[in-house]
């Protein structure tokens, strides 16, 4: 048997008792082991407090960029800087560093916190005392902002079938049941299975409508476990008050013997459209069965994580995922704040959300005026 790598602590340990070694390599290193295993407790103390040729002992440990990387919400809270959740091991050394803490509640680390989190030119506008002098907005680009912190609102009631198959209609004589044995989440999905004709499915929105409005953006989304290499379609159906289809988006899809994410992102409105169906079909004339579960229908310029409904439409607040306690954690105390996802920042965008931006209307008379703005 090898003698065991001692660390220093225990190495130290095993010098101060070595009268006592002669015998150890004929008995197995037993008393290295044995002071192997009691140095581990201390050794990482031992790392920190040991003074280096350059600095002293527990300099590394308080210092933002050497300190280990366990040590960081710890060593934060010496200046202030609460730790966001989810952020790389560099950006934790550089919110010590820039002393995050110490600017809380100013406009620039709200701004800061958000940006964790975007991608691309992370562009934040911060309106302050936007409904009353004790509240202000934060907004973010679609863009920029991961879907999940986006908010939603699931349109299909009854997006897990958890409880019932109600709402959801057959295509073509396909046989459209809730099953219990396989799903996505939750303890149930919806099993279709087709007679051998194309087209056959399953649909949502005939019983229960999908209500739309005429010229906004709306995405299907929804996970579907089909046979491996079977010709699938997704579609949006859009139809009028009197139930005749206007027109139909469709997106071809090829089983996998699994679940997927299949999903038709930001389809326009048309005109005369009042509602939606949305639908599963197989494109080939073949019997086959498939399940679909976390179906979602909802406003949005691109499909979002799943909200779960059952028997009721459901909504999703922004920035749940991250952005709320992000700027929680930066606003001054006692003021309140909303936190929206925006299309984009032409002036003609924030106008038109006038009941939010009719204060910068009053201030400011062009988006360029806003820009430069302090
Ligand atoms: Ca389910």
């Amino acid at each position: 048997m090898p003698a065991p790598v001692l660390e220093s602590f225990a190495a130290a340990l095993y010098q101060e008792l070595s009268p006592l070694a002669l015998q150890d390599e004929a008995n197995s290193w037993a008393l290295a082991y044995y002071l192997a295993s009691i140095g581990e407790g201390f050794q990482i103390v031992e790392d920190l407090a040991r003074d280096t040729p350059t600095r002293p002992g527990w300099a590394s440990l308080l210092d933002p960029q050497t300190a280990p990387s366990y040590a960081l919400d710890w060593l934060g809270q010496f200046v202030g800087v609460e730790i966001p959740v989810g952020v790389t091991e560099q950006a934790k050394r550089d919110l010590i560093q820039d002393l995050a803490g110490w600017r809380r509640g100013t406009p620039g680390s709200i701004r800061a916190a958000v940006q964790l989190y975007l991608t691309g030119t992370k562009e934040v506008v911060i309106t302050e005392r936007d409904t009353s002098p004790y509240h202000f907005e934060v907004a973010t680009r679609f863009s920029e902002t991961p879907v999940a912190e986006w908010a939603a609102t699931n349109l299909n009631q009854n997006g897990g079938a958890e409880t019932n198959a109600t709402g959801y209609g057959s295509m073509a004589a396909a046989t459209v049941t809730r099953d219990t044995t396989v799903f996505k989440s939750g303890v149930a999905s919806i099993k279709t299975v087709t007679p051998a004709t194309s087209g056959a499915g399953v649909q949502y929105g005939i019983v229960t409508a999908q209500p739309v409005t005429v010229g906004k953006k709306y995405s299907f989304g929804v996970w579907v476990n089909a046979p491996l290499g079977q010709a699938m379609n997704l579609a949006i159906d859009w139809r009028t008050a009197a139930d005749a289809n206007v027109s139909t988006i469709n997106q071809a899809f090829v089983g996998t013997g699994t679940w997927q994410y299949v999903k038709i992102d930001g389809a326009t409105a048309p005109a005369t459209s009042t509602k939606a169906r949305t639908n599963i079909n197989i494109t080939t004339a073949t019997i086959v069965t498939f399940y679909a579960d976390e179906w979602q229908f909802e406003q949005n310029d691109a499909a979002t994580p799943y909200v779960a409904t059952n028997g009721a439409t459901a909504a999703r607040a922004a920035g749940t995922v991250n952005m709320l306690r992000a700027i929680l954690t930066q606003k001054p105390a006692g003021l309140q704040f909303t936190y929206v996802v925006v299309p984009s920042w032409t002036y003609n965008d924030l106008d038109a959300r006038a009941g939010t931006y009719d204060a910068l209307d009053a201030l400011y008379g062009t988006y360029d005026q806003m820009e430069d703005a302090p």
